[in-house]
């Protein structure tokens, strides 16, 4: 049930069910959100104009690819893989199923403190040290003065186009530790993260992550909850989406 004493409303439904709340927070500036096992900070303008503007512009620079939005989701893998960009180090993974190899419908890379690894969608990955990566170490600070915690890699996702997309999991892996916390920064069109319930798929809900906002999961959410992001006809053009983890090492 939402806090009736909001000053501020939030812009999508909670189930109307025991466990669910939300209020709130204007120092922070930011909607807390309880739900039966977990908990989530949510912030719609998080970060402004010109830094959404100044990181996509940071996320694509290259030297020889396309400048328009539309045409990335026409390059073939190929012609992404002779793609020289400056800033980050997108690549193209794939997946086997039932023998045959798919590509991943998204882009993807992978930064943090330098051997930090991490496994999903059964693809094993070692960091791009983000050590003098001035964009991620700038994003990182925001995004972690909002969660109070200190995170040591990021999983960038570029979703090119209304077909890129991300499958219902949850990021439970063992290298994450017990109870993650999971800070996520969006930038691009709007695309909705959809949350439901492991045990009960009819308990769900969805958040729209406008360009800007900022989402933090936390508690036993990555036990009892699963997260994707759908594809959709209606959507063109790319969106970028960050999670900052704490992978522990060792
Ligand atoms: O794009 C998003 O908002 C979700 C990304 C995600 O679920 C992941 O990277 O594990």
């Amino acid at each position: 049930m939402t806090d009736l004493f909001n000053n501020s409303t939030l812009p999508f439904s909670l189930p109307q069910a025991k466990g669910f709340s939300s209020h709130f927070d204007d120092d922070l500036n930011v909607f807390k959100i309880s739900i039966p096992d977990g908990q989530l900070l949510y912030a719609v303008d998080f970060l402004n104009k010109k830094i959404i503007d100044r990181t996509v512009e940071f996320f694509l620079e290259n030297n020889n690819g396309p400048r328009g939005d539309a045409e990335w989701a026409e390059l073939s893998a190929d012609q992404l893989a002779a793609q020289d960009f400056h800033n980050i180090r997108w690549k193209q993974d794939y997946i086997s199923m039932y023998g045959k190899r798919h590509p991943l419908p998204r882009l993807t890379a992978w930064y943090g403190e330098p051997g930090t690894s991490y496994k999903y969608s059964g693809i094993q990955s070692t960091a791009n040290d983000w050590t003098n990566n001035k964009g991620l170490q700038y994003l990182r600070g925001q995004i972690e003065a909002l969660a109070r915690v200190e995170f040591n890699s990021v999983l960038l996702n570029w979703y090119r186009g209304g077909s890129d997309k991300i499958s219902w999991h949850a990021d439970d892996e063992k290298e994450f530790g017990e109870n993650p916390v999971i800070g996520s920064l969006n930038f691009g069109v709007t695309r909705d993260f959809q949350i439901r319930r492991i045990d009960n798929h009819k308990e769900k809900f969805k958040i729209p992550l406008s360009s800007g906002s900022a989402l933090v999961m936390s508690g036993a959410m990555q036990h009892n909850w699963q997260h994707c992001v759908h594809s959709s006809t209606k959507i063109s053009g790319s969106r970028f989406n960050l999670t900052f983890r704490q992978v522990l090492q060792g």
